[in-house]
Formats: structure tokens, sequence, C-alpha cells
């Protein structure tokens, strides 16, 4: 660990009261962290006194979503505050950011905040618009990860949370210039998967009998496009690769995903793999001794999903506490927007799947809590997303919000304030098809209510939702002739004008 002593300059008034007044903000984004598993929103998992911390001295956000569920197309989205086709990168597979368009760390650089992004990036192109970045390329590892720091790679033995964390701490630590206001993007990779916990982790939620959802075996009647995707637990989350089912006996072998699962054993120094065959070579040799199939080997596979994930937000929500400690601590509470989000949702098993992609509402929504020095405590029930990050954040610095931002600031609702012409809908779009998890492209729109959904490219089928009458979305209720049906599409046109989507 890297050490947190020796704070100086927050500690005296004198020192305080030369930043100037505007407040810091502090952009803690999580990847694939879903609502479920943050004790804030649902206590039936796992309990996160940490990420709670910041919804409960501030604001718990109880419908936020994002504009398209996955993770670089989200990033450009909060990044530049305009939907995926205004800031042209709508998919993980062929896009580049274009790092020459406005973002919000360039609009506050510009301003004289000192930037910083540390952790994921994912973007491709270099980061623009930073003092400092610090970032995992690609996807990065859990264990032992690879950093690029501006520029210049470098390996840190480890794992990837405490890193990122560490690396976060000494730079607010040793900034020079004190005097100036920050943005500090702070981008773990957890939990995404393989869901690999600290060693120090491993098996803290064995003891646990998960409940099973509702919908774990759903058929996907009436819904086509759920028929066609490759997310389930039973059938394409593999043994080797994200279950950690690397025999030393080479017996196990799964999908084309099993080398790679050996491959990340392999990454490991050999004291981390004591530790870790400690723990998992008893649950591999129960494993076979049971030989699982059908029903029992989806729910067995469920139960290790579960519980891998689950140790990795244990990590997560403690390294969250190591940094509201070091706001405490520096006084840097008083003065500081601290904001959690996951990049997407995530699926805990709900219609059997792992991943996201999907418009349903397990991975179009998105955890987001804020927490405003002397602004409001609560919930914000208002239809947010992600779009809405970079204004919020402009108008907090007291910068013009540029024309071309689709997103509406939060910050009257942050400090309470009564807003009349709120949002009543939201507009989706996922555009990557084909691809890995094959669900296929889809755009829609969710009121309050209702939501409906187009699927296209190769398919044509339209789904529609009763929110309220059906909050799992098992039963599709479009009919082309209903005005129910009519009145949406209309609405979504609205929307898609709105935001300038061409046809
Ligand atoms: C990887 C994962 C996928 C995941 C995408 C996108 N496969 O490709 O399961 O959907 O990332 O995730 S893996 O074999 O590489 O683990 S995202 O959060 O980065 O968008
Ligand atoms: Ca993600």
């Amino acid at each position: 660990m890297l050490p947190l002593a020796g704070v100086t300059l927050f500690c005296g008034c004198n020192e305080k009261m030369k930043q100037d007044d505007r407040m810091n903000i502090l952009f803690i984004m999580s990847d694939d962290h879903s609502y479920q598993t943050i004790s804030a929103y649902d206590n039936r998992f796992i309990n996160t006194p940490n990420i709670d911390r910041i919804g409960n001295e501030g604001v718990i956000f109880t419908n936020s979503f994002v504009a398209n569920s996955i993770s670089g197309p989200s990033r450009a989205c909060a990044l530049t505050g305009k939907h995926s086709h205004k800031n042209g990168y709508m998919n993980n597979i062929d896009c580049t950011f274009d790092s020459a368009q406005m973002t919000f760390p360039k609009l506050l650089q510009k301003a004289g905040y000192e930037t910083a992004i540390i952790g994921k990036w994912h973007l491709i192109s270099t980061p623009a618009g930073f003092d400092y970045w610090d970032i995992l390329p690609g996807q990065g590892d859990y264990y032992n990860p690879k950093f690029i720091e501006n520029g210049k790679e470098k390996q840190i033995e480890g794992y990837v949370t405490n890193i990122t964390t560490d690396l976060a701490l000494n730079w607010l630590e040793s900034r020079e210039d004190k005097e100036k206001p920050f943005c500090l993007m702070l981008h773990h990779k957890a939990p995404h998967r393989t869901w690999m916990p600290d060693l120090c982790d491993l098996g803290k939620f064995d003891s646990i009998d998960f409940p099973i959802p509702e919908t774990f075996f759903d058929t996907y009647e009436n819904r086509v496009a759920a028929q066609q995707q490759e997310m389930t637990i039973s059938s394409h989350m593999d043994l080797v690769y994200d279950l950690k089912m690397a025999d030393k006996e080479n017996e196990i072998h799964s999908s084309y995903l099993e080398k790679w699962g050996r491959l990340l054993y392999n990454n490991l120094t050999e004291e981390q793999k004591k530790q870790w065959d400690a723990y998992y070579d008893p649950i591999i040799d129960d494993f076979k001794r049971q030989n699982l199939s059908e029903e029992a080997l989806s729910l067995w596979k469920y139960r290790r999903y579960m519980s891998d994930y689950l140790s990795v937000i244990y990590s997560l929500d403690k390294n969250i506490g190591r940094v509201l400690d070091y706001l405490d601590k520096t006084g840097l509470s008083e003065n500081t927007l601290v904001v959690y989000v996951s990049d997407q949702g995530f699926y805990m098993g709900e219609h059997g799947w792992f991943d996201k992609r999907f418009m349903y509402e397990e991975s179009f929504r998105t955890p987001l809590l804020m927490r405003l020095p002397n602004g409001k405590r609560g919930t914000i029930d208002q239809l947010v997303q992600n779009i809405d990050y970079a204004p919020t954040f402009l108008e907090l610095a007291g910068v013009e919000i540029p024309e071309e931002i689709q997103g509406k600031s939060l910050l009257p609702l942050l400090k309470g304030e009564e807003v009349e012409d709120w949002r009543t809908s939201l507009y989706y779009h996922f555009y990557e098809y084909p691809s890995e998890h094959a669900v296929k492209r889809h755009y829609g729109i969710r009121t309050e209510r209702y939501k409906l959904i187009h699927f296209y490219n190769d398919i044509d089928t339209w789904e529609l939702y009763d929110l309220q009458a059906d909050p799992n979305e098992m039963n599709n209720i479009y009919d082309e002739k209903s005005s129910l049906c009519d009145s949406l599409k209309r609405e979504l046109n609205v929307l898609r004008k709105h935001y300038e989507v061409e046809e």
C-alpha cells in the first residue's frame, strides 16, 4: 500500500481557505456493478456500507439509466453528455473515441480545474483533457495489472482495486497546486468479467444461500431477441474461464474460453497461486465429484458466479471506504461532490443471464449515488441518464453548458430545488451486433410506466412492457393496433427528432 500519512496542505485552515471556492469533483465509476448488489438499492445479497454512505449522506437516484448499455459507449456518453449517434462511439468493436470532440474534462481543465483519470478508460484513443492519466490498457487485469501512466507502461504487483485506489489517493496527496479545484475520475475495473476476487476475500460469501431470481428459468416466450442471445449462465458461462475450474489434472474442458482461463491463472505470482489454489482446489475436487448436469449444474454455476462477484464487490466497497476516509481526514469532504456510478447495470441471474446490453431493466438501469456538500439528502426519483453527468459537473463548476450537450444538469435536483418540466421519457440505443453475447441491435423509449423496444438489423421485432403490471418484463404486450402502442411510437419519434437521430 502507498503511504497516506503526511497530509499537509488541506489540514491547516489557512491553506484550505486558499482553494478557490469551486467544488471538487470525485467521479467514481465501476464496471458492470449491478444495483442489485448495492445495499442502498437492494439488501438481498450484500452489505455495501461505504457505497451506501455516499447515498445516506447525499442522494440515491432511484431511476438512473444509461443511453447504451456497454462500456465504451457508456463512457463516451458520460464524457460528452451526448447520445452515441452524436459522440460517434457506438460500440466496443470498431469504434475509436474521437478525442478532438468536446468533453467535460476538457472544459473543466480549460476553466482551471486539475483533471485526472485513473483506472479503466476503454475508449482506444489517448485520453485528452487530463493533466494526469494512469489507465488500464483495454479491460485491464485483476492481478498484477499493467497501467499506462501518461503514455508510459508499467506493471504493479497486487490486486487491481487496491492498486487503482492507491494510485488515486497518491494523486490526490501529491497534487502540487492544491489551490486549484480538481476533477478526479476514479474508474475501477471491478467487477467486470471474470470476477476475480482479492485473495483476502476468497470465499467470503460461500456460506450464503443466494435467492434464485424468479426469472432464472425464463424460456423467453414472445421475445425473439431474448431467445437468440448468448449470455445465459447455464450455456454461455464458461467453467474454466468464468468459474475458475482450471484443474491441475487438465480433465475439465469447456469452450474456446478455456485457454484464456488457464492463462489468467498463469499470470498470478507463485505466492498468489498458492493462496488461489488453497481456495479453489477443494472446490474443483468437489465439483468433479458431484458430476452435475442440467438444472443442478446451472444452479451450481449461479452460486459460484454470485460468490465470486460479491467478493469482488466486497473489495470495491472497502476501497471506496478508504477514499471516503481520506476525504474526511483531509477536509476535502466539505468541498467535493462525490459520485458513484457503474458504466451500466448487470444481470445477477435474472432471465438466467449474466452480462448487460439489453434495454431490459437490470442492464438499462445503473446505480447512481451522489453526495453534494450541503445538498439534498434522500432519494431522487426523476428519470436520469448518463448523458446528464457532464452538464451537472459543468454547472457545478460554473462553466457554461455547450448547446450540443443533450443531457440535463442534475444540479437543481441535487440542491433539492423544485424542478418543473423534467423529462418524462428516455431514449436508448444499443448497436453492438454481430458481437459477443449475440444481443440484437435495438432502440426504444421508456416512460415512467411503459417500455417500447424495436429490435432490428437481421431481425425486425417490437416489444412492449407495462412495467407496473410486469416489472420482470416477461409479458410482451406489443400489439400494433393498440392505441398505447401508437402513442408510444409517436413519443419515440418525438424523442428521436429531439436527439437528432438520423433515420
Ligand atoms: C468482454 C467480455 C464480455 C463483455 C464485454 C463488454 N468477454 O468482451 O463478456 O460483454 O467485454 O464488457 S471477455 O471474454 O473478454 O471477458 S464492457 O463492460 O467492457 O462493455
Ligand atoms: Ca461495463
